[in-house]
């Protein structure tokens, strides 16, 4: 259990001493239906593995965990499919925000209640708790973040390629609407904005195809994941473009995760706004609460970091908030996910 998770640092530490005290007899498991959206990112192996490590036989719990390869009608049959194995509780990773209220309402019926975990849902609150990132402000630390980081370098005009995330998800709605909200405000142009899927194969593609119709035009890029600034390095290195902080395009980047961070550390990307995947100890505490007959919150938020080395960490604001660029060093590596 991470101790940076300081929100939750109180929640984490019960809940390890609720897992000490359960029994192993099968009868007692707490049974989970866990529809997570896909494997396409380093991000989601993360979050996979969380899950997994927390309701674990061991701890108490029989996790059916469905895999729904980004498909939105699969996470809906796999919903479906927890109601009908009469599940304890049911947890969604929402593929895109919308589109959830009649399967919602078919678990409520059944009276299984559900978590929604990272990405929200928008057109329904029938479910018990959100446990997740705020990814609009994770939007808007990149385009904050880049207005103080261009000032210090003396750059005046800023000319950006976005590369988002799967569209429709809350993620790519969040992070896109926060950097756009910056750019208005700054009088930036975004040349193109496409979607790479969260993936480093679809990074790679449409990197291609802007290296070639942008050529000399732009000066950032922003890959909304790490998968995705992967694939777009490639396609920068095989169209002889120099990114990081010392090439000419700054390559801004969200996740940082153990290899993102590495690529920051490579003087690779820019600048990495973090979204922290390890969420299950939370949603376990949620369980608890609705174990013992008390009222969970609604929302609860991950905390985040923002990475870079000393040549990004300028001091920013967001809504008047300050925030701090945290230098990537070996120990930070080590310890993320
Ligand atoms: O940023 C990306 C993953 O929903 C926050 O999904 C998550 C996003 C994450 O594929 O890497």
């Amino acid at each position: 259990m991470k101790m940076k998770l300081v929100a939750g640092l109180t929640i984490a530490m019960t809940a390890g001493l609720f897992v000490g005290a359960m029994t192993a007899s099968a009868d007692d498991l707490v049974s989970i239906g866990f529809a997570q959206v896909g494997h396409e990112s380093d991000w989601r192996t993360a979050s996979t593995k969380s899950c997994q490590d927390v309701f674990s036989e061991e701890n108490g719990y029989n996790l059916s965990f469905v895999d729904c390869d980004n498909d939105e009608a699969a996470q809906k049959e796999a919903v479906r499919s927890f109601i009908e194995q009469e599940v304890d509780y049911i947890i969604i990773d929402p593929i895109i925000a919308t589109g959830w209220d009649t399967v919602l309402t078919e678990c409520e019926d059944a009276g299984i209640p559900v978590i929604v975990i990272d990405r929200t849902i928008d057109d329904s609150d029938k479910y018990v708790s959100w446990v997740g990132s705020n990814f609009k402000t994770e939007g808007l630390a990149a385009g904050e973040w880049l207005k103080a980081y261009a000032e210090a370098k003396g750059i005046d005009e800023i000319n950006a390629l976005v590369i988002s995330g799967s569209t429709g998800s809350s993620a790519q709605i969040g992070r896109s609407e926060g950097f756009q909200e910056i750019a208005d405000r700054e009088g930036w142009t975004i040349l193109d904005e496409q979607t790479g899927d969260f993936t480093e194969a679809g990074g790679q593609e449409v990197m291609e195809s802007y290296a070639k119709s942008y050529e000399g035009k732009y000066n950032v890029v922003v890959c909304q994941n790490d998968n995705e600034a992967f694939g777009a390095m490639t396609a920068m290195d095989n169209a002889g473009v120099s990114y990081g902080p010392n090439g000419d395009v700054i390559l801004i980047s969200f996740d940082a995760c153990t290899a993102g961070l590495k690529d920051v550390q490579a003087e690779k990307i820019t600048a990495d706004f973090e979204c922290n995947p390890l969420a299950a100890p939370f949603v376990e505490e949620v369980i608890k609460q609705l174990q013992n007959g008390e009222e969970p919150e609604k929302e609860v938020f991950m905390v985040e970091h923002w990475y870079g080395l000393e040549d990004a960490a300028v001091p920013f604001e967001i809504d008047g908030e300050p925030q701090e660029v945290t230098v990537v060093t070996d120990e930070i590596i080590e310890a993320q996910y």
